[in-house]
């Protein structure tokens, strides 16, 4: 798949405020630094750096109800949304630099928004060590960035669930979830519940990341936006130390590679949120590096030409 050409958006968003981990807030500068641009570019896209949206500092208090940091939470996802829908609407492929995973919940209302009006089909692709499918009933932690998946299914509260203007923002059938090994008891109920697709570490261990990414993009046509909500925690934390809440036995740095280049096989990715990175858990910035080399291969980079893509 040759992307060259295509428009591509940097969105900075640094915040920490879903999470009880501080740091996420330096994970847009961190993937700069590693040279996201220059890599993005190496491959003929032209990438536009809008910089990062401001919003309210990390007050740092414990949950109130359920929820740490609820009126921030919402703030920077309301900002989040409207950067990442006026790029879409202006024919850009947003990449939003988070940030923790609380974002997700701006970044894919937005794109589920853009595809309303375009009247496309949306899939997302949530590459995760955690489903992050909790609610206030049911969070052992009351941090923001274990909901994102609930909340724009409709479950959470309305400051979240009603951003984009629509509720419930997405349905659960059109998430796929990769690489999933830490779901809280309760948590594990609601997804059952809901019905969500996940192809977890025991999956991929048995059957493969090649067979897991088959189905998981299986039944996408012309019509269909692919969205990539890439948590950094994805991958196996041997590679990947620069995340706060680490997960023992994920994505090898090979399966995680073949994953990223499935996604871009398909030719139909359309907006990636790049999140949980964590630059003061990160050693000489190589998880920001490696997610910046995984970021490459989703968008078209291999090894070798193919003279087509599988199919
Ligand atoms: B991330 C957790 F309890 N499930 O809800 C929670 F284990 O965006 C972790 O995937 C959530 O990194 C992790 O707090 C959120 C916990
Ligand atoms: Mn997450
Ligand atoms: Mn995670
Ligand atoms: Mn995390």
């Amino acid at each position: 798949i040759d992307m060259s050409g295509r428009e591509v958006a940097l969105i900075g968003v640094p915040t920490d405020v879903g999470a009880s981990d501080r740091g996420a807030s330096m994970g847009p500068e961190a993937l700069r630094v590693a040279g996201l641009r220059e890599r993005l570019q190496a491959h003929g896209l032209v990438v536009h750096d809008r910089g990062n949206l401001s919003g309210p500092a990390n007050p740092w208090l414990p949950p109130v109800e359920g929820y740490r940091h609820l009126a921030e939470v919402a703030e920077w996802n309301r900002k989040a949304h409207e950067a990442v829908h006026a790029e879409l609407t202006a024919g850009r492929l947003p990449i939003m630099l988070g940030g923790d995973h609380c974002l997700g919940i701006g970044s894919i209302s937005a794109v589920a928004r853009h595809c309303r009006e375009t009247g496309r089909k949306l899939r997302v692709l949530w590459l995760d060590a955690h489903a992050d499918f909790n609610t206030s009933a049911i969070t052992p932690t009351g941090n923001i960035h274990g909901m994102p998946v609930a909340c724009l299914c409709g479950f959470g509260p309305a400051e979240l669930t009603g951003i984009g203007g629509q509720v419930p923002a997405i349905s659960p059938k059109w998430i796929r979830q990769i690489g999933i090994r830490s779901v809280d008891a309760g948590e594990k109920r609601f997804v059952h519940e809901h019905d969500l697709e996940v192809f977890d570490m025991r999956f991929i261990d048995e059957m493969g990341m090649r067979h897991a990414m088959e189905l998981a993009l299986a039944t996408l046509d012309e019509r269909t936006h692919l969205h990539v909500s890439f948590d950094v925690d994805f991958l196996d934390p041997d590679i990947a130390p620069g995340v706060g809440t680490t997960v023992p036995g994920g994505p090898t740095y090979r399966e995680a590679q073949l994953c990223m280049e499935m996604i871009a096989d398909t030719g139909r990715l359309g907006s990636l949120d790049i999140v949980e990175l964590n630059p003061a858990c990160d050693v000489r910035n190589r998880t920001a590096a490696l997610a910046v080399d995984l970021v490459e291969s989703l968008f078209g980079k291999s090894t070798l030409m193919r003279k087509s893509s599988r199919g």
